[in-house]
């Protein structure tokens, strides 16, 4: 493998269109953040860049709906995230935003840089436009029912429902979101990036970096097994780095065009030095992102890059999936998210807890899920009862016993060369995870190095041997205690606060990485400062309350804002005719050619029947079976599919579009209970 001088260590610019969540730093903020304390560490020249993406869409949208200009957007939230960053301890070497001069200076020419090369297809096209407003429509500001899956509420780049990107002009019934109205089309000219001539050098590229992770490699494929297509990176749109070009005066440059370049505007703004982190190939550059900007990381951007022909390309792009929040895809505008600057206020000084639990369940392979029983968890039956324990009842004892001096190792024996020969492994051990980027496997390995602590503690009982064997206790604890300051150093990456508070503890300096590995980290007769706790529980009660807090908050979706007008009033009598009951699902199966039906078998209480609900696209058979649910009992019969079905199952439409049961809140409720 080649040894690289230096690295180029980029996390994603966030747009700065909203606040922090959590998704955002388990993502790809903290395992960037992760990586480049680990380089640092072991003394690595490393620039770590980050910064707002002021550009696009996104910020539109927001400055509509906050009725604010753009500008105020960006203004606003950069410096919200800006210090959420510096607070969650995510240590960029600069947080830049791409409204800065510099970045408009640099993104400009180097479109004009590809211009003059005779790089861009200059094309003219039809698109959207709003002529109640007179103005082109953005991809998102389309909205339209989706080809694939039925969505009303697909965009015009993507349909979140199903996942299926999208072009404008692939939905039904095309509605502006400027206006409401219906878009008309119209030509304009605009200069596309020839991906499709480009490919060739692409698949080349990408095909040398099939170490790359199974998810990014695949989704790489993917696109270039369908075959690349020119993309425009001008747009008609008045926000944004404008095209340095005449006659395209109302145009900008496209979003994913400018947001990488950010990347070096950023390093040039942070040293004069900037080109060699940029331009020499003895330097790494390595993208964090979430898995969606995989394409726009190791596609378009490379390929400007090597259309520019003076950078170095991206060598890796670890991205992660996706992080879920107690069960539910986070969603800023149902608010169903845990805002990092609330956390920041209701956890004062647990930054390493929330990290530690989003790096132990981070996205890594696939989608995970972050719920508050899981943190808990983890803060009570790691941190607490493994890490802080283990350092915990080494500093007491040694104050104790010893007054807060390390004690002279006196003989070892096997078990003490055991565990010295164990520790001497870790570093080199949780290295080799994080530079393969496996921080999941990387911090429980830390964890194991304080689980190995506890059990020699508990194998040794210095709190009985003291008693008979004074001798004995001192090395047991010298070598527990340089297990501390092992830790201290290992943990950093992971815990950075809670690094410096054991440092403090130990009353040393915080070490590289490769003082670590030793068991004499620690001279005899060195006086540790006063012992104290480094985590503490987190009760049931502070918990729930953010549970409560999260559901509270939360708002129904924009894309519901469309609700169904109430219908005519009818009589009680009317109402009564329904025959509501509670019945417990107890088989599901699918019904062959109908890919929406499942045949359910019901206990309503009254008898067994069988009902045909359209509900496969939500819920596998093997999901529903046993669950309780409402069931209106004397609907006429009918046929579907030749299965008869004797009711209808109750389901709400939820604000995705999909169908959710509505069953009795206070489970077994007894079936055949009238619903009223
Ligand atoms: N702002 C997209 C996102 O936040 C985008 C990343 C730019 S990285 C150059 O998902
Ligand atoms: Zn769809």
């Amino acid at each position: 493998m080649k040894t690289f001088k230096r690295y180029t260590v980029t996390a994603a610019l966030p747009y700065a269109n909203g606040p922090l969540h959590i998704g955002h730093i388990a993502g790809c903020y903290l395992p960037a953040d992760i990586y480049v304390r680990y380089l640092r560490s072991k003394g690595r020249d490393v620039v770590f860049i980050c910064g707002s993406d002021e550009h696009g869409v996104p910020i539109t949208i927001r400055a509509r709906k906050e009725n604010i200009t753009p500008q105020q957007v960006v203004d606003k939230y950069h410096n919200q995230m800006k210090q959420t960053f510096e607070e969650m301890g995510i240590a960029f070497s600069i947080y830049s935003r791409t409204s800065s001069p510099v970045h408009h200076k640099t993104a400009s020419d180097i479109f004009m840089k590809l211009y003059n090369k005779g790089i861009f297809q200059e094309s003219v096209t039809e698109q959207y436009y709003d002529e109640k407003v007179g103005q082109f429509l953005a991809d998102r500001y389309i909205t339209g029912t989706c080809p694939n899956c039925g969505n009303p509420n697909a965009y015009g780049d993507q349909c979140e429902k199903c996942g299926t990107s999208l072009s404008p002009l692939d939905l039904k019934n095309p509605v502006s979101a400027l206006s409401g109205e219906k878009p008309v089309l119209r030509e304009t000219k605009n200069w596309f990036l020839p991906l499709d001539k480009l490919q060739p050098q692409i698949e080349a590229y990408i095909n040398k970096h099939s170490d790359w992770k199974p998810n990014v490699f695949g989704q790489c494929k993917s696109w270039l097994s369908q075959g690349l297509q020119p993309r425009a990176m001008t747009r008609d749109l008045d926000w944004g780095v404008k095209v340095p070009l005449k006659g395209a005066e109302n145009k900008v440059l496209y979003v994913w065009f400018d947001a990488p370049i950010g990347y070096i505007s950023a390093t040039k703004e942070l040293t004069k030095d900037w080109e060699k982190y940029w331009k020499d190939e003895d330097t790494r550059l390595i993208h964090f992102i979430g898995k969606d900007n995989i394409v726009f990381h190791c596609i378009i951007f490379p390929s400007v890059l090597m259309c520019d022909g003076d950078y170095i390309l991206p060598d890796n792009v670890p991205a992660n999936e996706f992080l879920n929040l107690e069960g539910e895809k986070i969603s800023t505008s149902r608010n169903w998210a845990v805002w990092v600057h609330e956390y920041l206020l209701d956890f004062p000084g647990k930054q390493d807890v929330m990290r530690y639990a989003l790096c132990a369940n981070a996205p890594e392979a696939k989608d995970n899920d972050f719920t508050w029983k899981d943190f808990q968890a983890r803060n009570n039956n790691e941190l607490v009862a493994i890490l802080g324990n283990f350092v915990h009842r080494t500093q007491v004892l040694t104050w104790k016993y010893f007054d807060g001096k390390i004690p002279h190792a006196e003989a070892y024996e096997k078990s003490d060369l055991f565990v010295m020969e164990e520790l001497s492994r870790f570093p080199q051990k949780i290295a080799d995870s994080i530079e393969t980027f496996h921080f999941r496997e990387a911090l429980s390995e830390l964890m194991n190095l304080a689980r190995m602590g506890n059990k020699y503690l508990a194998d040794n009982e210095p709190w009985k041997a003291i008693t008979h064997n004074p001798k004995r206790v001192q090395t047991v604890l010298n070598i527990s205690q340089q297990i501390c300051a092992n830790l201290a150093v290992l943990m950093k990456p992971f815990m950075p606060f809670t690094s410096d508070k054991l440092s403090k503890l130990l009353n040393v300096a915080p070490l590289n990485w490769d003082a670590a590995g030793k068991a004499t980290m620690l001279p005899d007769g060195h006086k540790l400062s006063e012992a104290t706790m480094l985590f503490e529980r987190i009760e049931d009660e502070t918990v729930q309350k953010q549970v409560d807090k999260l559901h509270a908050s939360k708002t129904v979706s924009e894309t519901t804002k469309t609700v169904a007008p109430s219908k005519n009033t009818i009589a009680f009598e009317d109402f009564e005719k329904m025959d509501l009951r509670v019945g417990t699902i107890v088989n599901a199966e699918k019904v062959s050619g109908a890919d929406k039906l499942l045949k359910l078998t019901v206990n309503t209480g009254i008898d067994t029947r069988t009902v045909v609900s359209g509900i496969a696209k939500y819920y596998k058979p093997e999901q529903i079976i046993g669950k309780q649910v409402c069931l209106l009992v004397n609907l006429t019969p009918r046929k579907l599919r030749g299965i008869e079905s004797q009711g209808m199952i109750l389901m709400a439409e939820n604000a995705d579009g999909e169908l959710i049961f509505v069953s009795p809140v206070k489970t077994e409720t007894d079936n055949g209970a009238i619903v009223k």
